[in-house]
């Protein structure tokens, strides 16, 4: 192609292209791999596009759509049966470290008798959730490890209810595509229906077998051995079903969407 930076900016979506043809050659199922491979040349014409201007956004939007394609790839990757390593309690993190969009003085504070966990969207019943009768269903727990693309991973244990046994009781459509998440401080992010539906999802209400500390996010945070820490919403208000694409907060800055771990 051309001299210069120009290069430089095919070389990123060209290792990705590479890995999503690895990624395809390991699939078992011929029809799917074919179906698989139509669309990678479909994604090879968006790099295309993405090269043969300079221009900085155009780039920015070729990249957007390989990581949505990527999102895709990682989606039918995605084993519902595969179980995430567990740990014994003597390899627990302590302390576990705190992170979020800002420092740990800032923590948002939520009163667990007055929150209420707001359902709304694809899902046939709305009424909202008090933590008692959340605490009330069936609680089960893991030691799993958490990773952070900040660099650090860390494993915690974490108690709660299976959310696949949650999105059953209120009769949530389990065809839909996505369940979004929004925070008590403003954060929020977005999960595929199959991670949602994993055994190992849980909404966790205890760290260590205590309730949720705030820096944690109590009262209910989303917990997945599965995927990345920036997936995990802490300090949970509301939880939606829908087909329409939410987004989160750092993934409609550039971080992957799918975000598996
Ligand atoms: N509500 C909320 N949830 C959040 C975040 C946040 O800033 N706010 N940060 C995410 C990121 S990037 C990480 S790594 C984990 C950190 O969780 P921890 O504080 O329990 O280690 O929370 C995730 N969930
Ligand atoms: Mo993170």
């Amino acid at each position: 192609m051309m001299n210069g930076p120009k290069q430089r900016s095919v070389l990123v979506p060209g290792e990705g292209a590479a890995m999503l043809a690895d990624a395809i050659g390991r699939i078992a199922q011929p029809s799917r791999r074919a179906f698989l491979k139509r669309s990678l040349t479909l994604g090879g014409l968006t790099l295309l596009t993405g090269c043969a201007t300079d221009d900085q956004d155009s780039i920015e939007a070729a990249l957007a759509r390989i990581s949505r394609f990527n999102d895709t790839i990682q989606g039918l990757l995605f084993d519902p049966a595969l179980l995430a390593p567990t740990y014994p309690e003597s390899m627990i993190t302590d302390p576990f470290p705190f992170n979020a969009y800002y420092s740990e003085d800032e923590v948002r504070e939520i009163d667990g008798d007055t929150w209420k966990l707001e359902l709304s969207g694809m899902l046939a019943d709305r009424k909202p959730w008090t933590l008692e009768q959340l605490r009330a269903l069936p609680q089960q727990s893991q030691i799993t490890r958490h990773i952070c693309v900040e660099g650090w991973s860390a494993i915690g244990k974490w108690g709660g209810v299976q959310f696949s046994h949650f999105l059953r009781l209120v009769g949530a459509d389990l065809t839909a595509k996505y369940i979004g998440f929004k925070c008590g401080d403003d954060y929020f992010t977005s999960i595929d229906m199959a991670t949602a539906l994993h055994p190992q999802t849980l909404m966790a209400l205890t760290y260590n077998g205590e309730p949720l500390p705030p820096r944690y996010g109590f009262p209910m945070k989303l917990r997945m051995p599965t995927k990345l820490g920036y997936k995990n919403p802490k300090h949970i208000q509301a939880i939606f079903v829908t087909n329409t694409y939410p987004g989160g907060y750092w993934e409609d800055q550039g971080y992957n969407w799918f975000g598996g771990s």
